[in-house]
């Protein structure tokens, strides 16, 4: 189990500028992330990937604008713009983005019901995407997290990977966050504190 594989979060042209939830500078991770895969055996691409009228979507919701707060079933939840939409450009891997290496592309989020920021788990933090299982199959031990955002899908992501028994390294020039409210701060001091490696 000390094989190590390289998890890249949600790199798709709606977290790049120009797109519908821009993540400032997030089309920089790119070419760092491509340097990146060869020097990993297993590559793993995951994509947001939300239907129209999806329950994170403010447009969904009357009277509500992009990053409300909301009560869900589940629990709390941030509204966001429409995003990462099947069938949208939006919803495509940014275009330099290397994806011929990928052994798994794995899309989350399309319960309309239930968000999904982490790659391992769903937002009501029960329903599992099978990344885990997946992992562990092929004997990895460590897991090194790359892509957007920093302070939503790959803080969850790091996190899961932590609980699923990973050792867990997130690697700061490969990710940008889009930091409502001090977010990217507090994801790395909660990063460090569930024993991530920032590297
Ligand atoms: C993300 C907000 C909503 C992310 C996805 O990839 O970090 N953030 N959906
Ligand atoms: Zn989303």
């Amino acid at each position: 189990m000390d094989r190590a594989a390289l998890i890249v979060i949600d790199v798709q042209n709606d977290f790049c500028p120009g797109g519908a939830l821009a993540v400032a500078d997030g089309d920089a991770v790119v070419p760092v992330i491509n340097r990146l895969m060869p020097l990993h055996s297993l590559v793993v691409l995951t994509q947001d990937w939300h239907p129209p009228r999806h329950a994170s979507f403010a447009s969904t919701h009357a009277g509500r604008r992009p990053f409300d707060e909301v009560e869900m079933p589940y629990g709390r939840q941030t509204l966001w713009p429409d995003h990462c939409v099947p069938g949208t450009p939006g919803a495509e891997f940014h275009p330099d983005l290397d994806t011929t290496r990928a052994a798994l592309v794995l899309r989350k989020g399309s319960n309309p019901a239930i968000d999904s920021y982490s790659a391992f788990f769903e937002n009501d933090r029960r329903t599992s995407t099978g990344l885990g299982a997946f992992l562990r199959a092929r004997d990895v031990g460590r897991v090194v997290l790359t892509g957007l955002a920093t302070d939503f899908c790959v803080l969850y992501s790091a996190l899961d990977a932590v609980t699923e028994g990973f050792h867990v390294t997130v690697i700061e020039d490969a990710v940008r966050g889009i930091d409502v409210n001090g977010s990217v701060a507090a994801a790395w001091t909660a990063m460090a504190t569930a024993g991530v490696t920032r590297a």
